[in-house]
């Protein structure tokens, strides 16, 4: 495993779910963390946690990666000790709804494009050309199954995910030359605030998505993450399709005691 203490890690929706998770495990590695999300109180939360565990050295940003603006500007602000990002997580997104594209909510395909395909493009875009100069860095998208196979009424959703995949390939390739590294981690169901948020806090309806099968967790995805970041430079991970094994598909999930 190579070692990536000390090494700047930013790492954007970190306030929950498969980001938070990343937050603690890259903690455990020694690394610098720039934690990133809208909901602030959340971020102090997480860096409390983790300093109770392990002494971490840690930067707090309020960022929503969908302000083009903000994004530019929050970037160019950080102080100097923390503007030189070796390890970029690209983790910021969502869903909202699952309708068929006839009946789709035009802000909802919005919010999802506006956050997981250009929230990802302008962070990346702020960050990479530091990695360039420095000749060093890694850039880590987490995609989904989503971006392997459309399913029915995730037409958006699905096509966000499947560009982030398309990208990942792209920058990999923009970036030839240089030892700066690319991965796209693609997970299945991950038990999260995903579908809290798709379903706009109808809880019934998000806890169905999880209901009799075991889902991978925050963690295992967390693990894969910290697995491409560590390895030694000459090693680039390129893409990584993890599901629980209940799921053989995106709508293919084994169930126990339905009905
Ligand atoms: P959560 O809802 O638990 O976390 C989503 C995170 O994204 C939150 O920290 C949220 O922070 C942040 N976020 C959302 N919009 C913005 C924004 N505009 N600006 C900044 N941060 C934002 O879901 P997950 O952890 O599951 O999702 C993380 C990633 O994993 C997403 O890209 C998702 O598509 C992907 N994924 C999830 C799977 C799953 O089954 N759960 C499977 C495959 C991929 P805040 O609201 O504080 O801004
Ligand atoms: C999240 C997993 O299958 O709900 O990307 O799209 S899925």
């Amino acid at each position: 495993m190579g070692s990536i203490q000390n090494q700047t890690v930013l790492i954007t929706g970190a306030s929950s779910g498969i980001g938070a998770a990343c937050a603690r495990a890259f903690a455990q590695t020694g690394a610098r963390l720039i934690l990133a999300a809208r909901r602030l109180d959340r971020l102090q939360s997480l860096v409390t946690e983790l300093n109770h565990l392990t002494a971490i050295d840690s930067h707090v940003l309020q960022l929503d990666v969908s302000d083009r603006a903000q994004v530019e500007s929050t970037i160019r602000a950080l102080p100097e000790e923390w503007s030189s990002v070796d390890i970029l997580v690209n983790n910021a997104g969502l869903s909202r709804g699952l309708d068929p594209l006839q009946t789709g909510e035009i802000e909802d395909w919005e919010e999802m494009i506006d956050t997981n395909l250009k929230g990802l493009l302008y962070v990346t875009r702020a960050l990479l050309p530091g990695m360039v100069e420095r000749d060093r860095g890694h850039v880590i998208n987490i995609g989904s199954i989503a971006g392997h196979e459309a399913y029915a009424r995730g037409n958006v959703y699905c096509a966000t995910k499947a560009a982030v995949r398309s990208l990942s390939r792209g920058i990999k390739m923009d970036v030839f030359g240089t030892a700066i590294r690319v991965s796209c981690v693609d997970p299945g169901l991950v038990e999260t605030e995903f579908s809290q948020v798709r379903f706009r806090g109808d809880t019934p309806r998000a806890e169905k998505v999880y209901a009799g099968t075991t889902p991978l967790t925050p963690e295992d995805i967390a693990e894969i993450v910290v697995f491409c970041a560590t390895r030694p430079p000459h090693v680039n991970i390129s893409e990584v399709l993890v599901v629980c094994t209940d799921q053989a598909a995106a709508t293919m999930v084994y169930r126990r005691n339905e009905a």
